[in-house]
């Protein structure tokens, strides 16, 4: 395995795309990742965007585009130059699980984001009655929607912060694999 070198603050970043219906708890999560802590939330008019370096990786920049059925519709606006993206879905809301499905669908035939690979995240796993992750990949057909791309679904709860790291590491290890594949020299990858 190779290590980013500090270098890469100045070189490639990962472009990340946070999308998900409104209340799945994308800011909450994107506040915890960031700063380690849960802080109140408002809801998200046009976009958050924060950089997150996890334990020495490879820094990302991460678009949190606000969820509304009004934002929905500019999803695609910022799809160009994505590297990966992570779908966050509420796992209590089983009313708008097929809105949220029938939204992931149609991102993923954005051009932009072919083979783009994604990590869904089944949050709010601390609420009584949370669908698993295994639901979850199964109500939303995601081993059909992403056969042409690596994907991943992970649990997680945005408050304790529980599964963050996890899913956000998963993620990188695709982004890193692909820029490899994809022999980008811009990604300064130092092997040991
Ligand atoms: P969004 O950015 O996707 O629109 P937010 O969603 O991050 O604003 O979260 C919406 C609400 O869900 C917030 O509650 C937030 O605290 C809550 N939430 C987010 N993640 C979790 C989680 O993992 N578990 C639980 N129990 N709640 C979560 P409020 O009450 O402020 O609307």
């Amino acid at each position: 395995m190779g290590q980013w070198s500090s270098k890469s603050r100045k070189g490639r970043q990962a472009h990340v795309l946070l999308l998900g219906l409104d209340s799945a708890g994308k800011s909450t999560l994107l506040y915890k990742l960031k700063f380690a802590k849960a802080m109140m939330t408002m809801p998200t008019i046009g976009f958050n965007v924060e950089m997150i370096e996890l334990e020495n990786s490879l820094p990302l920049t991460v678009w949190d585009v606000g969820g509304q059925e009004k934002m929905r519709s500019v999803w695609s606006c910022y799809c160009e130059n994505t590297d990966a993206l992570v779908y966050v879905v509420d796992s209590t809301d089983e009313k708008r699980l097929e809105v949220s499905r029938k939204e992931f669908e149609h991102i993923l035939k954005n051009e932009h984001i072919k083979n783009v690979p994604v990590v869904l995240l089944a949050n709010k796993q601390d609420m009584p009655g949370a669908l698993t992750a295994e639901d979850i990949t199964r109500k939303l057909r995601v081993k059909q929607l992403c056969s042409d791309r690596n994907w991943y679904v992970q649990p997680c709860c945005a408050l304790t912060g529980e599964g963050l790291a996890e899913g956000f590491r998963k993620l990188t290890a695709f982004v890193k694999s692909r820029i490899k594949s994809s022999g980008d020299t811009l990604a300064l990858f130092k092997q040991k």
